[in-house]
C-alpha cells in the first residue's frame, strides 16, 4: 500500500480514510468552539456544546457515514478528546477466564435478537458459545418450525409473513427480577410482538399489533410484567386505509399495550413524532420512549431540521384511567387514547404523556437499576440526557426533570449498568464504550466530560451494549457485551456480507479498567441481548404431555393406524421411537388430504426424531413426549419414503416408513 500515497487516487483506501479524518476533524473543531446556548423559550435546553446547523448536520451525517466505513482507522485522531483516559484500554490479563472448560456450563444465558434473520439466539456467557436458536418470525428447518400445523397456523394468523426483524428481547419479570417464564420480542418489519416460552424455548404466541406498521422499542412493565409495550415507529394515517395518504401531518405514531397472557392489544396511545426505543421505570408508573422527528417530516432533512426532539414519558396509571373512563376513539376494535401534545388529556395536572425536550434525534432509553434515572443517548449529540423519574412526577415543566447531561463522546446510542453506580454508553461514531459515573454526571455541569471515567475501543461501531442482568434492579456486573455492527478485518474474510462482531469485555464490579477478552462473529444481525443467571430459568428436558392436553392427542404404539375421516380425508396416527415409526407404511388415495399426527413416545432426554416426507414439504422435529401434526395433500400417486432427520441411534438410517399413494382412477 505504501506506494499509493497520491491524493489523486481517490479510491485508494488510505487516501479515502485521510479525507474522512480531515472532514471529521473539521466538524469536531466546529463542535468544540461552539458555545452552549439557552433555549429561546427558557426550557433550559442546552445542546452541550454541539450546535450543528442544518448544513453542518448534513456534513456530520456524511462524516458519520464515512466513519462507519472507516472506523477501524479512526482511533488515532480521536484520542485527544473526551475523558482523561480514553483510548485503548486496559492491562491485559486481569480478567477471569471466560473460557468454560469442556463439560462445564456457563453461568448465564444470553438471549440475542436475530435482527432480520427473525430468530432469537441463545448463547452461554461468558463463553459466548451458541447453545441454540429459537425461530420466531422465520421458518426453521432444523426445528420443523413453520412446517407443522401448530406453528405454521400461528405464523399465518400473525400476518403470514415469511420473516421479521427482531431487535429487543425482554425477559418477563416478577418483583423486578427475571422470572424465567417468557421472553418477548418485537418485529420492526411487520408490527408484531412475539412471546417465547422459556420452559420449552419455543415461540408460543405472535400478535400482529393493530393499527401500527412497525414495532421497534419493546419493554415489559416492571416490576411484574403487567403489559408488554411496543413502540409503533413509523407514522401512518389512522386507520391506514387510504385516507390522508398525502397529508403527513395527519400520520401518527402509536404506543401499544399488550396483555402478556392473552397477547391481545389492550389500548394504544397516539403521540406526536416518531417513537423509537422504550424502557420501563421500576415502579410500574413510567415508560420512557425516545422519539425523533418532532417536525413530523417525511424526509431526512426535514426530520432533523429542528434542534430538539421530545422524549415521551407515558404515565401508565393515568392512561389506564383515561381508558376506564372511556376517553378514547376506537379504531379496529382498539381503544386509542389521545396523547398528542395538544390533547386535553395532557392539559391537566396529571398529563398522560409528558414531552421532555432533548437534543435532536436521540436514540435510546435505559432506566438504571434503582429506577431513579432514565438515560437517553444523544446519537447526534455527544451527550446522554439524564431524566429524574421522581422529579418527572412532581414538576409541571418536564424539562426541569432533566438533571444531567454528561458529554460522553460521538454517536452515543445505548447505555447499560453494572449496578455499582456506573453507566456504560456505546459510541457509534467513536467506536468506543464510555464508562461514566452516574452521580458525578448529575453533580457536574451539563455538557461536561468530567464524569467519564474510561473509554475502551471496540471493533467497530457499536449499537447496543449489555451487561449482566442490567435490566433488573440488581445487576451482576462482571461482563459486558458490545454488539458491534461492523467486523471489517477482524475475521477470516467470507465474502462481501461480513459478520457482525460481538465483543466480550470484562468490567468487574466497575472498580477495574475495562478489558476486551474475546471477539465473536455474529450472523446478521443482532441488535440487543439480555442476560439471565442460569438459576432463574428452569427449562424442560422433555415435553410434559399435560402441557398440551386437550390441544393435541398423544399417540401410543397401539393407537397407531389410519382412519378415513371423509371422502378425501384421512387421519394417519403414528408413534415414533428408536428406531421405528409405529406405522412402517400407510396407504392413502391420490388427492387425499392427509392429517399426520405423530408422538415421540420416548421419555429419554435428547432423543429427538424427525419426520421428512420427500416431495411434500413435510419436515417435523419431535422431542421426547411431544406430539406434532401436519396436514398436506397427497396429490401425486407413487411411493414416498419417510425418513428420520435427527441422528437418533445406530439404526437411525434404517428408521423409515413408507407412504403409498394409490391412483384414484
Ligand atoms: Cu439501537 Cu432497534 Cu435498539 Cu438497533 S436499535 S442498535
Ligand atoms: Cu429417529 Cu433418526
Amino acid at each position: 500500500m505504501s506506494e499509493h500515497t497520491s491524493s489523486a487516487d481517490s479510491t485508494d483506501p488510505e487516501t479515502v480514510v485521510e479525507q474522512y479524518e480531515r472532514q471529521l476533524e473539521d466538524v469536531l473543531a466546529e463542535v468544540e468552539t461552539e458555545t452552549p446556548r439557552e433555549d429561546e423559550d427558557g426550557l433550559g435546553l442546552e445542546l452541550a456544546g454541539l450546535e450543528l446547523d442544518r448544513r453542518d448536520f448534513i456534513k456530520a451525517g456524511a462524516v458519520a457515514g464515512a466513519m462507519s466505513a472507516t472506523a477501524g482507522c479512526a482511533g488515532g485522531i480521536l484520542d485527544d478528546r473526551g475523558s482523561g483516559s480514553p483510548g485503548t484500554s486496559a492491562k491485559a490479563g486481569s480478567a477471569p477466564d471466560h473460557l468454560v472448560p469442556p463439560g462445564e456450563h456457563d453461568e448465564y444465558y444470553g438471549f440475542w435478537s436475530g435482527g432480520h434473520s427473525g430468530e432469537i439466539r441463545v448463547l452461554g456467557i461468558p463463553s459466548m458459545r451458541e447453545l441454540t436458536r429459537i425461530p420466531v418470525f422465520n421458518t426453521e428447518g432444523a426445528r420443523g418450525y413453520g412446517y407443522d400445523d401448530q406453528t405454521s397456523e400461528m405464523l399465518e394468523a400473525a400476518g403470514d409473513y415469511t420473516w421479521g426483524d427482531n431487535h429487543h428481547p425482554n425477559l418477563s419479570e416478577t418483583d423486578g427480577d427475571y422470572d424465567g417464564e417468557y421472553l418477548f420480542v418485537n418485529d420492526k418489519a411487520n408490527g408484531r410482538i412475539a412471546r417465547v416460552n422459556l420452559k420449552y424455548f419455543e415461540t408460543d404466541a405472535i400478535t400482529d399489533v393493530p393499527n401500527v406498521q412497525s414495532v421497534h422499542g419493546t419493554t415489559v412493565l416492571s416490576p411484574d410484567t403487567k403489559y408488554v409495550f411496543g413502540n409503533g415507529e413509523f407514522r401512518t394515517p389512522l386507520p391506514n386505509d387510504g385516507r390522508d395518504v398525502h397529508d403527513p401531518k395527519k400520520y401518527t405514531s402509536l404506543f401499544s399495550a399488550v396483555d402478556p397472557d392473552s397477547m391481545e392489544t389492550k389500548w394504544q396511545v397516539k403521540v406526536d413524532g416518531n417513537l423509537d426505543i422504550c424502557d420501563s421505570g421500576k415502579e410500574g408508573r413510567w415508560v420512557i420512549s425516545s422519539a425523533y422527528n418532532s417536525e413530523e417530516a417525511v424526509g431526512i432533512k426535514g426530520m432533523t431540521h429542528d434542534d430538539r426532539d421530545f422524549v415521551k414519558a407515558f404515565d401508565i396509571p393515568a392512561i389506564e384511567k383515561a381508558v376506564e373512563q372511556g376517553t378514547y376513539e376506537e379504531v379496529n376494535g382498539i381503544p386509542i387514547v389521545d396523547g398528542t401534545k395538544s390533547s386535553s388529556l395532557n392539559s391537566g395536572d396529571r398529563p398522560i404523556v409528558k414531552y421532555i425536550p432533548t437534543p435532536k434525534s436521540p436514540h435510546c432509553v435505559e432506566v438504571e437499576p434503582n429506577g431513579k434515572y432514565a438515560m437517553i443517548a444523544g446519537k447526534l449529540s455527544p451527550t446522554v440526557t439524564i431524566l429524574d423519574l421522581q422529579k418527572l412526577g412532581e414538576v409541571s415543566d418536564p424539562a426541569k426533570a432533566v438533571v444531567g447531561r454528561p458529554k460522553v463522546g460521538l454517536g452515543p446510542l445505548h447505555t447499560t449498568f453494572d449496578g455499582n453506580g456506573h453507566a456504560y454508553t456505546s459510541l457509534f461514531i467513536d467506536s468506543q464504550v464510555a464508562k461514566w459515573d452516574i452521580e458525578k454526571a448529575i453533580e457536574a455541569e451539563k455538557g461536561s466530560a468530567d464524569p467519564v471515567l474510561e473509554k475502551i475501543d471496540v471493533h467497530y461501531n457499536p449499537g447496543h451494549i449489555q451487561a449482566l442482568e442490567a435490566m433488573t434492579t440488581d445487576p451482576d456486573g462482571e461482563w459486558l457485551v458490545s454488539l458491534n455492527k461492523l467486523s471489517k478485518d477482524r475475521f477470516l474474510p467470507v465474502g462481501p456480507i461480513h459478520p457482525d462482531n460481538d465483543q466480550l469485555i470484562h468490567i468487574g464490579q466497575g472498580e477495574k479498567e475495562m478489558e476486551l477478552v474475546a471477539d465473536h462473529p455474529a450472523y446478521p444481525e443482532p441488535h440487543d441481548c439480555v442476560f439471565a443467571h442460569r438459576d432463574k430459568l428452569d427449562p424442560a428436558t422433555t415435553w410434559d404431555k399435560e402441557d398440551y392436553k386437550g390441544e393435541k392427542p398423544y399417540i401410543s404404539e397401539k393407537q397407531s393406524g389410519v382412519e378415513r375421516t371423509g371422502d378425501r380425508q384421512v387421519h394417519v396416527k403414528s408413534s415414533v421411537k428408536r428406531s421405528e415409526y409405529g406405522l412402517q407404511e400407510f396407504t392413502v388415495k391420490e388427492g387425499d388430504e392427509v392429517r399426520l399426527t405423530l408422538t415421540n413416545i420416548e421419555d429419554v432426554r435428547d432423543v429427538i426424531h424427525g419426520v421428512a416426507i420427500p416431495e411434500h414439504d413435510v419436515n417435523l422435529a419431535i422431542a421426547p413426549q411431544d406430539t406434532r401434526e401436519v396436514t398436506f395433500t397427497a396429490d401425486e400417486p407413487g411411493v414416498y419414503w419417510i425418513y428420520c432427520t435427527y441422528f437418533c441411534s445406530a439404526l437411525h438410517l434404517e428408521m423409515r416408513s413408507r407412504m403409498i399413494v394409490e391412483p384414484r382412477d
